[in-house]
């Protein structure tokens, strides 16, 4: 089969965001809509945190795969902008602060007390897509980032809004990503692009990235699990 024309390629992946990204999931909207308890939220941040603290990981592990320097040299800025560099705390930091702010210890994060088994599971399987699939799979993967911006903004007027408990200082995480998304996603997606020539690379480039949004839907729908379902029906396994 011929390959997608460029806006057709394009086209088909931002259709993958369309239906299948994660701002849509009802953990999100209960959230957006300040429907969560203090609980609730102590627990997404600190399953957040593992998703946070494993994409330098990832990150890694996709520039080892990549014989490519001119893309190494830039998707190292990913790394650091997650692990810190110089006087930049880095995002992991922020989302430590942002932990604390919700009344949770560093160690309660960097020991993963409150992590889901489904969280787990769907972060370790990124994890290991990127360290065994091609370079361009992991980058496809990261496309995400292009339908992230406005849900981080929406993410972000809700904290401010509903959930005043949390210091507005510790929000910076949520402040500073928008920016860092939609710069990551363009050189994302031009790389794509780019190296995806056949039908079939281009193919495998809208699954890695329909893999990445159920990835992180099944995230979310182990929080939602948690703490509706299981609140509802009396868990007897709480
Ligand atoms: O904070 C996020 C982040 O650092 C990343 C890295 C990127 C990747 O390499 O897969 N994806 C991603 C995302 C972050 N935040 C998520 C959110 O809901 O706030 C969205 C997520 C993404 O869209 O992939």
């Amino acid at each position: 089969m011929q390959p997608w024309e460029s806006d057709e390629f394009t086209e088909q992946l931002r259709q993958v965001g369309r239906q299948h990204y994660h701002d849509k999931h009802p953990f999100h909207r209960l959230m957006n809509e300040g429907r969560l308890d203090r609980e609730q939220i102590r627990l997404w941040v600190a399953n957040r945190f593992y998703y946070q603290k494993n994409i330098p990981i990832k990150d890694a592990l996709l520039l080892a795969r990549c014989p490519l320097r001119e893309v190494r040299r830039r998707w190292v800025q990913r790394i650091l902008d997650h692990d810190g560099w110089g006087d930049d705390p880095g995002g992991i930091e922020k989302w430590l602060r942002l932990g604390e702010a919700a009344g949770l210890s560093r160690e309660d994060l960097a020991t993963d007390r409150l992590l889901l088994p489904g969280v787990r599971f769907a972060v370790d399987a990124y994890v290991q897509f990127v360290a065994s699939r091609p370079w361009i799979e992991g980058v496809a993967s990261s496309l995400t980032e292009l339908f992230a911006p406005p849900l981080m903004t929406e993410r972000l007027a809700a904290f401010e809004k509903h959930y005043p408990w949390i210091d507005p200082g510790a929000l910076a995480y949520f402040r500073s990503r928008p920016s860092l998304a939609a710069r990551d996603s363009e050189h994302g997606l031009a790389l794509v692009l780019a190296y995806c020539r056949n039908r079939e690379e281009q193919e495998r480039a809208v699954a890695a990235l329909r893999f990445k949004c159920d990835l992180l839907c099944a995230q979310l729908d182990a929080l939602y699990y948690h703490c509706v379902v299981n609140a509802e029906v009396g868990d007897p396994f709480l």
